[in-house]
């Protein structure tokens, strides 16, 4: 079969296939669309927690991005793990030299075991810098409180700290609420002028692994595909 769309995946590894960049490529594979890939960092782990991480050499992220862009130019690109201030220059430096700007950027943090998967000079650089250069940012309850500095306790809070980052510069905000203690669902959608809510009763299960990759890949491989991005976000 012929992918319809192609998506650029700059994320980290994760060894159980659970989250991270093998997770996006099952899922931009299982939406139809091509996965090519740069790698920033590899995560040894498993179903019980994280046991070591070695960063990529921003150098080598930018020769990967670049290569793979100079040959097969993406429709979007979805970004995961970030780890360090010098991969997220390396990343915006080599994603600047192509005209795209469905980029959907996922500002992962820590694992759910709770290791931390990125420093804070590079959450720093997140809002300061890279926020701006992209189309969509997909923070869960917890990254949305640490990038807008704000407690999230309801669906309000999750508006406030939503529309703290679109000041901050962001252009689309999706915040995702499975973290709310709560029956009901909510994922906020935000730009300057519009707010979208999505409700949907909660799952309960404990193998949450991997959800925030797999949900950004899938939005990414729907822009990709020319879906608008409410569409997108949709599934
Ligand atoms: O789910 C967030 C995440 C993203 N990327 C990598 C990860 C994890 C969580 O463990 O390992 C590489």
């Amino acid at each position: 079969m012929k992918p319809k769309c192609k998506i650029l995946i700059i994320a980290g590894s994760d060894s159980s296939g659970g989250a991270g960049i093998q997770a996006d490529i099952k899922t931009v594979t299982a939406l139809g669309g091509y996965a090519m890939t740069a790698v920033t960092a590899v995560t040894a782990q498993n179903t019980i927690g994280v046991s070591s991480i070695v960063s990529i050499k921003p150098k080598e992220v930018e020769k990967q991005i670049l290569s793979t862009i100079k040959d097969i130019k993406p429709d979007a690109i979805k970004i995961g793990m970030l780890h360090s201030q010098q991969v997220i220059k390396a990343v915006i430096k080599s994603v600047n030299k192509i005209k795209i700007n469905k980029i959907v950027l996922d500002p992962v943090m820590v694992a759910k075991g709770g290791t931390r998967l990125i420093n804070n000079a590079a959450i720093i650089y997140i809002k300061n810098k890279l926020m701006k250069n992209i189309l969509l940012i997909t923070p869960n309850i917890p990254e949305a409180e640490i990038l807008s500095k704000t407690k999230i306790n309801s669906k309000k809070d999750m508006i406030k700290a939503g529309k703290i980052l679109i000041r901050l510069g962001a252009k689309n905000v999706l915040i995702k609420g499975g973290h709310l203690k709560a029956d009901q669902m909510y994922d906020i959608l935000l730009s300057k002028e519009s707010i979208k809510i999505f409700k949907n009763k909660k799952f309960n299960s404990k193998n949450t692994h991997g959800t925030g990759c797999t949900l950004s890949a899938a939005i990414a491989a729907n822009l990709s595909c020319g879906k608008d991005l409410i569409k997108s976000c949709e599934l």
